[in-house]
């Protein structure tokens, strides 16, 4: 037999965040660091022998490495096919899109999404179960546990797989096949959207612009906006995926995507812009001059969603991550459709989908989704925004504000203090878990509490129940300050302060946001004493 089993020994530090295992590449670089967690992703399956299973990745800096490392691992476990991107190649919404439709049994996804790449840069991981979403934590914790006492790990001794060639390939018994990553995609985008009726408005005067960042959504967009709906080419920017996206920070929001808001936002700036993230899940939307935020996207693409095909007939439901702003509520409201409010994490939103309780779901991370993968997914909302651009013909300004109009406004912002020192930003969260119990009532300035607490989440399908996902203070006129860390940075930790307020009044929604969220802003301070704790006086992003 070609099968090693070689011995190793464990690594404390591998428990998966919000959405997998994030670390610098340099830690992955690690003798044994990559398999060891791989072996207990296949130690934690049940089931798997002989089975496909789907893998690619973003693209960035390690990308072809690792997938040579786990697919002689696969071989080694006895898994029975694997389909790889060519190239290495999978957004993350293609990995979920291809588990489906090939019937997988899982996916094991190569990506750090929106953190910066390259050798300084860091790497990611994780596994999607058969419907095509991220593992549920059951799951990811089984993984955790066992990559605490892993004693060796199992490799195929073989060469390396050509992965730039559409092909089918052994190692040993398993076959490896490097399939297209974009056509099926592409060819599910088609079956939800009116290609024809977008295509006649890219032809026409209407301008858009898409900037893939340098990251996994060139190729892609590439193909759908230039190729398939005729939109000028160059109209993708940044399209051409490179190993350290070119150096930057493939975060698509008004301070990471300058490239894109330059320009929406300067002289004969185009209609529509939208920009994607590393592995291609998130979306940001912006108008002539007009920037969306991705908590009223969901409630505009609820409120529009049977003008696109693929919706036509209404929706099961609606679910928004907690700190997502309550845009969305109304909406179902108004439709007389369930609203759902899970922990931060697309993890989450999986039963959900599977019970058709929800069809859309979003996050105020830039992330938008629905029932056709079990991913956010970034092409598809900029589709879904397009779509129903084409069938209003109204700008994307236009449609926001009316939206407004009706519904009144959430003014909502999110400020990020990033690479602070773990040790007291846990304190901070400790002290305000302390505190929730006594809140309701206490009076600030002009605000009196109205509920306040650490979130916690029980899943409406299985009960499972998820603890400490966040202290949330509610006020008595809809107003809320959300605090929690985050799960997915690499550097110390993150401290993410949610702000959101409710203006009803259509003559009140033309403030800036900062300025309408200020004494939020202010009272964010004087209970959570974010100075004292971090040291910051202001946040490093605001989005
Ligand atoms: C962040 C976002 C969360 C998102 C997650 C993964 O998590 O806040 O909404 O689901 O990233 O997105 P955290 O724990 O850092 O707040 V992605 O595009 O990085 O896969
Ligand atoms: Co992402």
């Amino acid at each position: 037999m070609d099968i090693r089993t070689v011995p190793t020994t464990p690594f404390s530090d591998q428990k998966p965040g919000t959405s997998g295992l994030r670390k610098a590449v340099t830690v992955f670089q690690q003798p044994n660091y990559l398999e060891n967690f791989v072996q207990s992703i296949f130690g934690s399956l049940e089931g798997s022998q002989g089975a496909t299973i789907v893998l690619g990745g973003d693209g960035r800096y390690y990308n072809r490495q690792a997938i040579q490392i786990i697919l002689k691992m696969a071989a080694a476990n006895d898994i029975g096919k694997v389909l790889v991107g060519k190239g290495g190649i999978m957004s993350t919404p293609a990995a979920s899109a291809i588990i489906r439709q090939y019937k997988a049994f899982g996916g094991i996804v190569l990506s750090a999404s929106h953190n910066p790449g390259g050798k300084d840069g860091d790497f990611g991981i994780k596994y999607n179960i058969t419907n095509g979403g991220p593992a549920p934590e059951k799951i990811t914790e089984a993984i955790f546990e066992r990559s605490k006492v892993i004693e060796s790990y199992k490799i195929f001794d073989a060469e390396d797989v050509n992965l730039d060639k559409l092909s089918v390939l052994r190692i040993g018994e398993m076959a490896v096949e490097v399939i297209d990553p974009v056509e099926p995609y592409a060819k599910l985008m088609e079956s939800l959207f009116d290609f024809a009726s977008i295509r006649k408005l890219l032809q026409g005067d209407f301008k858009m612009c898409m900037d893939s960042m340098h990251a996994v959504t060139g190729t892609y967009a590439k193909e759908i906006f230039e190729k398939r709906l005729g939109a000028g080419s160059g109209t993708v920017m940044n399209g051409t995926p490179l190993e350290d996206f070119g150096g930057g920070h493939p975060d698509p929001n008004l301070v990471y995507a300058h490239d894109l808001v330059d320009i929406l936002f300067g002289e004969n700036a185009p209609d529509f812009g939208a920009a994607s993230d590393g592995d291609g899940d998130r979306n940001m939307i912006l108008g002539n001059n007009f920037f969306v935020t991705p908590s009223d996207s969901l409630a505009v693409l609820t409120a529009n969603a049977t003008l696109v095909p693929g919706y036509k007939d209404g929706l099961f439901g609606v679910a928004r991550s907690m700190p997502t702003s309550a845009a969305a509520d109304r909406v179902a409201e108004k439709l007389g459709i369930d609203c759902y409010e899970t922990p931060t994490g697309w993890k989450f939103f999986g039963n959900l989908l599977d019970a058709d309780k929800a069809t859309l779901c979003g996050e105020e991370s830039f992330g938008t989704g629905s029932n056709h993968v079990r991913e956010k997914d970034g092409l598809w909302a900029v589709l879904f925004w397009l779509n129903i651009l084409a069938e209003t013909g109204k700008s994307v300004e236009d449609i926001v504000t009316e939206h407004w109009q009706i519904y009144g406004r959430n003014f909502y912002s999110r400020h990020d203090y990033e690479a602070v020192a773990k040790e007291p930003a846990m304190k901070l969260m400790d002290r305000l878990r302390g505190m929730v119990k006594d809140l309701p009532g206490k009076q600030f300035g002009g605000y009196t509490v109205d509920y306040a607490d650490d979130f916690s989440y029980t899943d409406p399908v299985d009960g499972s129940v998820s603890n400490k996902q966040g202290v949330r203070i509610g006020f008595t006129d809809g107003s809320r300050i959300v605090f929690r860390l985050s799960g997915t940075g690499t550097k110390g930790a993150t401290l993410r302060v949610y702000l959101e307020s409710y203006e009803p009044d259509a003559g009140k929604h033309n403030v800036d946001t900062q300025e309408a969220l200020k004494p939020l802003i202010d009272l964010a301070e004087e209970i959570a004493q974010i100075y004292q704790y971090t040291q910051r006086k202001e946040p490093t992003v605001i989005t």
